[in-house]
């Protein structure tokens, strides 16, 4: 055998190797009542922002105002149309086979100022004759009440850090449970709290880009974690029998492994979870409620070396707890990536979250990454976030709200359709392995296109947009073909290998 017959030798190896891993991970299969769909939120796909009545939104503001703060110079006025399109999103759903789908509502569509008076009755229609319309094809609506865009007039009140955002919030849900509480399935009061707070309070980018990150980041969370609850008890009280339906609440759920396997690096990880997801989980999801412990104790000893004469945390008092605690019917979970987490001493004089955390985060250079480069590939590390779920927080009903990866262009999302087969595996492996509890999977996104600062360089979807088109066809990539043969079959499929250039 020549240097040629020892290759095709391997080769074959490693081919039969392969073969036998793929029949072992594809084993499982999906339930035939496990959910599949997609995601999207309003401000990335209606467009029409002066349109019918609506009003200002903290986004319009940012980009009107300052269009250079979106890396490609693009706006979201017009994104997708949906809002003139919505009956063809439908149809790309029904097309994919899909069983819900989880969009978002635009508050300043409904009260053009963000304060409860004169409801947009075109808005509240706009929102109705969607949900009729997924209904007609028997796709379970998931409803969004906040994805990230404050009407900018509760901005100049100081939006999220001002505590009478509970009540507008609470009337602003209150609005959309009295319309349509009767249709909808699921209720997800917010999207990621932690970018809310974190990226627009504590960071320079964001809208509103408050940039006070140790400061307005945890009065966000605090008031957020609030409203989260006041809306929960009024559905919960006044609207759920009217459609056993549920609510809960959707959060960033990045895998944090340890970078090291020094004790110091393990603890890192675990503080970097408690300092991301925990900050808002454990005050609904954790089994004494309130923040984290770990969280409480170190920003409060940093505060007072800092010369704060108290904890730059607001406390819940012990009635807020209780009122707090077990708000959520499920736990919804975005997943994107996975980060090497390890120990960082604080630095004297800085007030900042991160330096809360005494964590440094990374992805570790030997992971694929996506061909933006954006996130690391990182199967296993889903299904360890998801255990990490299931331990912490007493088995939860779990949702994955968002997964998916960015593409370079073009149809042939190769690398996409190799990351939902991947991804999808670690998911059943985690139910049936490891028996989390979860019982949905939503692609982000179904189509192309506007993403928040990285306007439309950064596509995520099954369907891609011509933009250039002021129909704005939708097409489907190679993904959208592969999804739907997962929906349909209720196994993974067979998917291309990662290219090794990645
Ligand atoms: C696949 O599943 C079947 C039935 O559940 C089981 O008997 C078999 O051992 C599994 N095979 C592997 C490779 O896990
Ligand atoms: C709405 O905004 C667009 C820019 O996106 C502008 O061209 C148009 O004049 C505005 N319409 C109204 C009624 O203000
Ligand atoms: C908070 O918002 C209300 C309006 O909702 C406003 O009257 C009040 O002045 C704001 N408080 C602060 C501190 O900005
Ligand atoms: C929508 O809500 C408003 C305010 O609560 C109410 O007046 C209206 O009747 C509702 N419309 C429908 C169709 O339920
Ligand atoms: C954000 O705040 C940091 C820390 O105070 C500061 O260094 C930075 O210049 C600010 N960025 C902007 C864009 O304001
Ligand atoms: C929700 O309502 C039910 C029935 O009234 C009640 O038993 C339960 O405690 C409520 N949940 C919360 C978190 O308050
Ligand atoms: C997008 O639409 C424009 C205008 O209709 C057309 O010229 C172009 O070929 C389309 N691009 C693609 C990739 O289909
Ligand atoms: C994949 C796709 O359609 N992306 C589009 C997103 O929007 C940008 C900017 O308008 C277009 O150039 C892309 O073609």
């Amino acid at each position: 055998m020549g240097a040629n017959g020892n290759a095709m030798f391997l080769r074959l190896i490693t081919l039969i190797g392969l073969i036998a891993y793929r029949e072992c991970a594809s084993n499982y299969s999906f339930s035939s009542d496990f959910l599949f769909g997609a995601s999207t939120s309003a401000y990335q796909i209606e467009g029409a922002w002066n349109e019918s009545g609506r009003g200002e939104s903290i986004w319009d503001y940012q980009i009107h105002n300052d269009p250079r703060s979106i890396r490609d110079l693009n706006n979201a006025d017009i994104a997708c149309d949906s809002y003139h399109k919505y009956k063809e999103d439908v149809r790309l759903l029904k097309e994919l086979g899909a069983g819900l789908y989880r969009f978002s509502v635009s508050w300043s569509r409904i009260y053009p100022d963000g304060f409860p008076h004169n409801p947009n009755q075109e808005g509240l229609a706009y929102y109705s004759n969607l949900i009729d319309a997924l209904l007609a094809e028997n796709i379970v609506p998931v409803l969004t009440i906040y994805h990230w865009d404050l009407p900018e007039r509760l901005q100049e009140f100081g939006g999220w850090t001002n505590s009478s955002i509970v009540e507008l919030y609470t009337e602003y849900a209150r609005i959309l449970l009295d319309n349509y509480s009767d249709r909808v399935k699921y209720w997800v009061t917010f999207n990621e709290p932690f970018l809310i707070c974190t990226e627009g309070y504590g960071g320079p980018l964001f809208a509103p880009r408050v940039n006070q990150s140790g400061i307005a980041d945890y009065q966000c969370a605090h008031n957020l974690i609030k409203s989260h609850a006041a809306v929960y008890h009024l559905f919960n009280n006044t609207y759920r029998s009217k459609n056993n339906a549920k609510m809960g609440i959707v959060f960033v759920a990045e895998g944090h492994t340890a970078g090291s396997s020094s004790a110091q690096d393990i603890e890192a990880a675990e503080r970097s979870k408690q300092f991301k997801i925990g900050l808002f989980a454990n005050p609904i999801f954790g089994k004494d409620g309130d923040y984290p412990k770990v969280m409480r104790d170190l920003v409060a000893k940093k505060s007072a070396e800092e010369g704060f004469s108290k904890s730059r945390l607001p406390e819940f008092t012990p009635d807020e707890i209780k009122y707090i605690k077990g708000t959520s019917d499920f736990f919804g979970a975005n997943h994107y990536t996975t980060k090497l987490s390890k120990y960082s001493a604080p630095v004297k004089g800085v007030t900042s979250y991160t330096n809360d955390m005494e964590a440094e985060l990374s992805f570790d250079p030997s992971w694929p990454k996506d061909p933006l480069n954006r996130f690391a590939i990182v199967p296993w590390g889903f299904r360890e976030v998801l255990v990490w779920i299931k331990n912490t927080y007493n088995n939860p009903e779990v949702h994955i709200t968002e997964n998916g990866s960015p593409d370079s262009g073009g149809l042939e999302d190769n690398v996409r359709v190799t990351f939902i087969g991947l991804y999808l595996e670690a998911l059943l492996q985690a139910i049936n392995e490891d028996k989390v509890n979860i019982r949905s999977y939503s692609v982000w996104t179904l189509m192309d296109n506007f993403s928040w600062v990285r306007g439309y360089s950064n596509r995520l979807g099954l369907y891609q947009v011509n933009m250039s088109d002021p129909n704005r066809p939708r097409t489907a990539k190679l993904s959208a073909k592969f999804y739907k043969e997962v929906i349909a079959n209720r196994v993974v499929g067979d998917y291309p290998p990662l290219p090794n250039n990645n």
